[in-house]
């Protein structure tokens, strides 16, 4: 065990994919310890890391009270730890329920809709070597797109999920922030997706994420 911490948690100070696992991790009150790798040193390609995580890429969790059984891929991690550690279903729906289909429905889409596309606006609008502007203009569409179908829905009811916070709410949190302090331009993330931004807002007034947003604050200022 990690320093009598139950989990390891391999992750990255600025990646939206490690907080989205940390915000999990608080919500259900598990002890953990995170490790950031260091991009710029090539920690996360290095051979010891590929052992964890073929895949080369934060996040990547460890489970120390069973058996060290590893799992990456963010909300693979997330479903292991709520299907696993939210007995009470806290944050989470049972397995098996329509609910719990809606639940991996928008994990899937943030997984495969927000996280790519926002992730290759970023990419586009900051680490690229040369202005392409219409790569930026495509991506920077679709963040739009994105937040147009959490709209359609979140503009006719208070979460995702049946009538309560989950992990489905959360898993957009890191990306969606990025997005209204990075991506679009201004506040066009309030003005022109107000029921999103709300709920984005009530979302990070609850303690366990704002202390994960202190944290995240902290980490990304060293
Ligand atoms: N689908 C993966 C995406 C993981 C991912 O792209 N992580 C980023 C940081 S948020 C990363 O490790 N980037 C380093 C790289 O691409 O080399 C997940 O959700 O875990």
């Amino acid at each position: 065990m990690s320093h009598g911490k139950q989990f390891t948690l391999y992750t990255h100070k600025g990646g939206p994919n490690g907080w989205k696992v940390t915000i999990v991790l608080e919500e259900l009150g598990l002890t953990y310890e995170s490790i950031f790798l260091d991009f710029q040193k090539g920690e996360h390609k290095a051979p010891e890391y590929l052992k964890v995580n073929p895949n080369g890429r934060i996040p990547a969790l460890i489970d120390h009270k069973n058996n060290d059984y590893t799992v990456w891929e963010s909300n693979a991690i997330i479903q292991y730890l709520v299907d696993k550690y939210d007995k009470d279903r806290k944050v989470s729906v049972a397995p098996g329920t329509n609910e719990y289909y809606t639940q991996l429905q928008w994990l899937y889409f943030q997984a495969s809709g927000q996280g790519p596309y926002y992730g290759q606006a970023a990419w586009f609008s900051v680490y690229h070597p040369e202005k392409v502007p219409s790569a930026i203009e495509r991506y920077r569409n679709e963040i739009k797109r994105v937040l147009g179908v959490l709209e359609s829905v979140l503009s006719k009811q208070e979460f995702l999920v049946d009538g309560k916070a989950t992990v489905a709410d959360f898993s957009f949190l890191p990306w969606n922030e990025g997005a209204a302090k990075f991506l679009l331009e201004g506040s066009q993330f309030e003005e022109e997706f107000p029921a999103t931004a709300k709920w984005h807002k009530k979302l990070l007034e609850r303690p366990a994420i704002a202390k994960v947003w202190e944290e995240r604050a902290k980490v990304s200022a060293h």
